[in-house]
């Protein structure tokens, strides 16, 4: 009897997760300009849905596969919007997401990737692209503080900047938010994608070491248990921040320690543009990178600990009272 009732529960417990307000982005603000986001809740039910400059999710829920070409642009982003956001290079780009829960400890990123064209065609199914990373924050290790509690003092928002001297065109700007679940043994990832095209930029185009694919980031990556008491540092997986700036003015971020990919082979099927000669002088911040944990396992969280295990327990009662 009871045993017949644990596939239920099983369902249950999962539900109670899925149907979770983690959040999305609501709204993005470029150039001054508030656009709408993709509401799934409630804009596909309209008679005419609206046409957004985000890539329309789904629901609220997590990607959980760090394979699934939607850990790119989230399930159904990888289809493209009819809409992008005018945003001026060297601008603020503001991703204003419904809620987070105070208990998702993690870091954000912000990832660009040139759509070669019009973002509206880009069917990530069907072209490879490659990515950049512009910023990241994740643990902050003199304030102990993860940066999705900063999104979450910041009313729900996070902030990133375009490069400055970034080739004019269409891009896709991917701000990202993932925690280590405990009870499902692997993080849960929340991509959010945003069609802009870039204005009155330069002529810096990201190469190298600084482009990676998505899915591939988080193939080979172990991350720690942040429940333990001795934890008090967190490498931010992927490629080093690209910066269109010169290496002399280039320092390391200190909210961004980057660490390069544990398995950092770039297709050589990049659609981002050779550079022209004259962007020579462009540079990413250095590469102070640790050595990423060794990859044991794929895109796991390492979750031994009791206390862990307890978070678990708290986090389903937190969905039941919150969500
Ligand atoms: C794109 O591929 C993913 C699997 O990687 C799949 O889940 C998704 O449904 C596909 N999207 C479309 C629109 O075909
Ligand atoms: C985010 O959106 C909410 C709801 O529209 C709004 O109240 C809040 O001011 C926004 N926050 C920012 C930083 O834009
Ligand atoms: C400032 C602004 O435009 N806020 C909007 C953010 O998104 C919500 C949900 O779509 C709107 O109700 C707000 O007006
Ligand atoms: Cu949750």
């Amino acid at each position: 009897m009871i045993a017949a009732f644990l596939p239920l529960l099983a369902i249950l417990l999962s539900a109670a997760d899925s149907v979770n307000a983690h959040g999305y982005v609501q709204n993005v603000t470029a150039s001054g300009q508030t656009y709408p986001g993709w509401l799934p809740f409630s804009d596909p039910y309209l008679a005419s849905p609206p046409v957004t400059v985000v890539r329309h999710v789904p629901s609220d829920g997590p990607i959980l596969d760090e394979t699934s070409n939607n850990l790119a642009c989230n399930v159904d982003g990888t289809q493209g919007t009819g809409k992008v956001a005018i945003i001026t290079a060297g601008s603020p780009i503001t991703f204003n997401w419904t809620v987070w829960p105070a208990d998702h400890l993690g870091p954000v990123s912000t990832y660009m990737a040139s759509c070669n064209g019009d973002c509206s065609k880009l069917d990530l199914n069907a072209t490879k692209v490659q990515w950049f990373k512009i910023d990241a924050a994740g643990y902050d290790s003199s304030k102990k503080q993860w940066a999705s509690t900063v999104l979450i003092n910041n009313g729900n928002s996070w902030t990133s900047t375009i490069p400055a001297s970034l080739t004019d065109g269409q891009y896709l700007v991917r701000n990202e938010m993932y925690y280590c679940s405990s009870r499902r043994r692997a993080p849960q990832y929340y991509p959010s994608c945003t069609q802009v095209q870039v204005t009155g930029g330069g002529n810096a185009n990201p190469t190298g070491s600084d482009l990676v694919s998505i899915p591939g980031i988080y193939n080979d990556v172990t991350f720690p248990d942040i429940w333990l008491d001795s934890f008090n540092s967190f490498t931010i997986p992927g490629p080093p921040l690209f910066s269109s700036k010169p290496p002399a003015n280039a320092g390391p971020s200190p909210s961004a320690s980057s660490a390069a990919p544990a398995s950092s082979s770039v297709p050589s099927s990049s659609v981002i543009s050779t550079p022209a000669p004259s962007s020579s002088s462009i540079a990413s911040s250095p590469v102070t990178a640790p050595t990423p944990p060794s990859p044991t396992s794929s895109g796991r969280c390492r979750t031994n600990s009791r206390r862990s295990e307890k978070l678990a327990r708290r986090h389903v009662g937190f969905s039941k009272r919150h969500h």
